[in-house]
């Protein structure tokens, strides 16, 4: 049986002209089709629903708060009864009458076979220069990572066979557009791989989702399987906000001691209570950034947010209290003032790292 994934996202004018001719392509083949959509404003899901309502084979998963397109095709995957899945766009770009050989290929002997717009008799049609430059330079830093080498590694178009799907499950990556890419990361290299040739058509409705956050989360996706391995990308992103909080804690720092400074001179209390007025002025300064940006896929909103930051606070408090010591004891041997302040934030960045994903952003 063939399970076909088809992930959706504001394709609403595209199912009612798809699903019929799909359903006259694979009339041969015991299949079901698993519509998974991301709760489109649209309300692909509706249409998609009314559509399968008096068709068996034709199943709709709605997600509700969550988006991205390889977690939806894992999850069509997971949800799928067939021992051939595959997965194909809902715009009509794919060329659905490769199917039946696709399927046929699978079911022979391969463990996975790629609709392929890079070899011979494949084309990606209509692309502007731009597009082709873009694809190009993905594609090539995609092979770079892979453990099978294939041509088109980022082609959304593809089936794969049942257990060999559920045997890499555990390893793959939610995040991100590239589900292929990250299966030819994560199978066995043995794995027979067969690319099939499709000319890649122009969307028939709607718009791209291809959009600049999703060639960001391409890039991340490329370091998360190499460099990530051993340096998390999380602790990279919270050191580079460390780093700003630093100049924010220094600026903080002047303003503060500025105010306080009586006649020229600084007390030891007065330097101390700077250095906890520029602390906390640190914190807030790296809780709204690491929220927004180390933390993205954890994102706290409203209420939780004021948790979190509370949290986050008490996370920082021994980062914080080992930034005071060593500022005020380096400023107690009359080490110069700034160097004081500049060594003492530095001190809490790891320990206030993992204190963080400890407590304020749990995955
Ligand atoms: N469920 C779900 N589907 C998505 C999401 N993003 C995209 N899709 C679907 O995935 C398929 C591919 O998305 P497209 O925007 O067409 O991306 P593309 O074909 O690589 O890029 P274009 O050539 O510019 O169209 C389409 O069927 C989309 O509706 C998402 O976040 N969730
Ligand atoms: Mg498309």
């Amino acid at each position: 049986m063939l399970s076909l994934i088809l992930p959706t996202f504001n394709e609403a004018k595209n199912l009612p002209e798809l699903l019929p001719k799909l359903e006259e392509v694979l009339k041969g083949i015991p299949h079901e089709i698993i519509i998974v959509d991301d709760d489109s404003p649209d309300e692909t899901w509706r249409i998609a629903q009314e559509i399968g309502h008096d068709i068996d084979d034709i199943h709709v998963i709605r997600r509700v708060g969550r988006r991205g397109l390889s977690s939806a095709v894992i999850e069509g995957f997971l949800s799928a009864k067939g021992e051939v899945l595959a997965v194909m766009d809902a715009d009509g770009q794919h060329d659905m009458s490769v199917l039946p050989r696709i399927y046929e290929s699978v079911m022979r002997k391969n463990g996975m076979v790629i609709g392929s717009r890079y070899i011979e008799g494949g084309s990606v049609g209509e692309w502007d220069e731009r597009r082709h430059l873009m694809s190009r330079v993905a594609t090539s830093l995609a092979l770079k990572v892979c453990r099978v080498k294939v041509k088109d590694p980022m082609s959304g178009f593809f089936a794969i066979r049942r257990e060999l799907f559920h045997s890499t499950a555990k390893q793959l990556n939610p995040k991100g557009f590239k589900i292929l890419l990250d299966l030819l990361v994560c199978v066995p290299k043995e794995t027979l791989v067969e690319e099939i040739p499709f000319t890649f058509s122009t969307r028939l409705h709607g718009e791209s989702k291809l959009s600049r956050r999703v060639q960001i989360e391409f890039l991340e996706y490329l370091y998360d399987v190499t460099v990530g391995r051993y340096i998390p990308l999380t602790f990279v992103k919270y050191c580079i906000v460390g780093a700003f909080g630093v100049v924010v804690h220094v600026t903080a720092y002047l303003a503060f001691s500025a105010l306080i400074r009586e006649g020229g001179d600084l007390t030891v209390m007065g330097f101390g209570l700077a250095v906890i007025g520029a602390t906390e002025v640190a914190i807030v300064f790296n809780f709204l950034l690491n929220n927004a940006w180390t933390f993205a896929h954890a994102r706290l909103k409203g209420l939780s947010a004021f948790i979190g930051f509370l949290k986050f606070n008490g996370a920082c408090l021994f980062g914080a209290l080992a930034n005071y010591a060593v500022s005020s004891y380096l400023f107690t041997l009359a080490w110069p003032e700034l160097s004081a302040v500049i060594i003492g934030a530095f001190t809490g960045v790891v320990w206030n790292y993992t204190m963080s994903k400890m407590f304020a952003w749990k995955d």
